[in-house]
């Protein structure tokens, strides 16, 4: 298969684009009738937020076959040394260790660098986050969110300080960096391991360096819906040459050879085709980056000017690899809710996401650890309450953005009728 190239002023389609159920030339989507209020839903398939890149079929294809035909399908082979190497050439970091998620790859790194007792992570990101330090019985204390960029606030970080502290686990949420250097400077003053959760920000850079860079080490995703995927997959980056042994060992049950074991281990490692996946992707990174901007910007310009909502936005001086398209919808001056529009959108069969609603302090088991943490947590609940993850990737098209964006656009001006129809409707979230 030959991957398109994407130019800024020609028309795109999307690799595998879903059907939508209303023929383009029958209706203009501002004027059909939304599914809220009794309309055929604008899509005969769910739209989900962020099918699979792909990449080149041929070249996977080809891969898959190279590994059946060698016989040799996990235990650090000739794929995954390979997906190792090429990511270790594109970061510009020392090691790569690869692993079979990034949860696992989470785990391992925060073992590697010894955070126990507490360590200091935002509430406002994917669970695994928090979950990766609770597995193991360091505690995660969450620590409330700068809204302007959805990330740690370093001064909030400070004060959630303990005796017990051993580090701070930040987050780049949407592929948008952490105040790296305000992080970096607590934990050098008050020498505590840093490490950052970079599953969103695979191909984003911070002050023209490449993440991956920063704090004691970094964590990748490759899970199916991310920017890069491995089907499933993670790996952790650093410079630390001790450390990167040590996640060697401990990925692989602690083994150093056939017999001998020199740390505490599990299973934790990337299957050989999990790798030839990950290969296949990062070579088509920019077709992804080019297709996920186009997205962006379209969403963007088709949203503008909407009372309460605004589309993220990302600093383009800066890579980013613009896999999330975020909405903001403010309560105060939007006439739908962020609920009320999640309920339109559904309707239509779009299936966009409250991601991170509700803060993990809201989930088991932190819930019932931290029973009063909304109280301190103020811009977590008041952002989560706001944001909106729309469908992006490689898997739709320009003309579905368009549909989606006219669903929008007419529920909200419609949002008398809509808020009316909705009170009569089943709840769908
Ligand atoms: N840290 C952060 C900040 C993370 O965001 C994540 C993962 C992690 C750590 C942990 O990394 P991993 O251990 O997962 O490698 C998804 C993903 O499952 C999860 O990996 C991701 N973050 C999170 C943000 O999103 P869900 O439950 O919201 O969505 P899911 O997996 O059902 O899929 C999303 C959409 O994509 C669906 O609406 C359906 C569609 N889809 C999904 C899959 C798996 C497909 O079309 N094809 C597919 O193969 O968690």
């Amino acid at each position: 298969m030959v991957i398109p190239q994407v130019s800024e002023d020609v028309e795109f389609h999307a690799v595998d684009t879903l059907v939508p159920v209303i023929d383009d030339v029958e209706l203009t989507p501002e004027y059909r009738t939304l599914a809220t209020l009794g309309g055929v839903p604008a899509f005969a398939e769910p739209l989900h937020v962020g099918r699979p890149n792909i990449g080149d079929r041929e070249q996977l294809q080809k891969r898959i076959d190279g590994i059946l035909d060698r016989r040799w399908l996990t235990n650090n082979g000739p794929m995954v040394c390979e997906f190792e190497q090429r990511l270790v050439d594109f970061l510009g970091v020392k090691h790569c260790i690869t692993t079979c998620n990034g949860t696992t790859a989470l785990m391992l790194a925060i073992r590697g660098l010894d955070m126990q007792g507490e360590v200091i992570v935002p509430s406002f990101t994917f669970v695994a986050t928090a979950h990766a330090l609770q597995w193991q019985e360091t505690r995660p204390v969450f620590c409330d969110i700068d809204p302007a960029t959805h990330n740690l606030d370093p001064h909030q970080v400070e004060r959630h300080i303990t005796p017990r502290t051993t580090g701070i686990v930040g987050v780049h949420l949407w592929g948008r960096p952490c105040d790296i250097e305000a992080l970096e400077e607590i934990a050098r003053r008050r020498k505590l391991s840093l490490l950052f959760d970079s599953s969103h920000a695979f191909g984003c850079s911070h002050a023209g360096r490449s993440i991956g860079h920063f704090g004691n080490a970094e964590v990748f995703s490759f899970h199916a819906t991310k920017f890069i995927n491995a089907f499933e997959g993670g790996a952790v980056v650093t410079d630390n040459d001790e450390l990167a042994q040590k996640l060697r060992f401990m990925r692989n049950f602690g083994f150093s050879g056939y017999d001998m074991v020199e740390h505490l281990g599990m299973n934790a490692k990337m299957p050989e085709i999990c790798a030839a996946m990950g290969l296949t992707c990062l070579e088509n990174l920019d077709y992804f980056v080019a297709v996920n901007r186009r997205n962006y910007h379209a969403y963007r310009s088709q949203l503008a000017d909407l009372p309460g909502l605004r589309v993220m936005e990302y600093d383009e001086r800066e890579r980013r690899n613009y896999q999330y398209v975020i909405a903001e919808v403010d309560p105060d001056t939007c006439p739908l809710s962020r609920d009320e529009l999640l309920q339109v959108l559904h309707a239509e069969r779009i299936l966009a996401r409250r991601y991170f609603y509700p803060g993990c302090h809201r989930m088991e088991p932190y819930r019932s650890f931290y029973p009063l943490a909304g109280l301190t947590l103020t811009q977590t609940e008041r952002i989560s309450d706001r944001v909106l993850a729309l469908p992006t990737g490689t898997a739709i098209s320009h003309r579905d953005i368009e549909l989606v964006a006219s669903v929008i656009r007419s529920a909200i001006r419609d949002a008398a009728q809509v808020k009316q129809a909705i009170r009569m409707l089943p709840a769908t979230v």
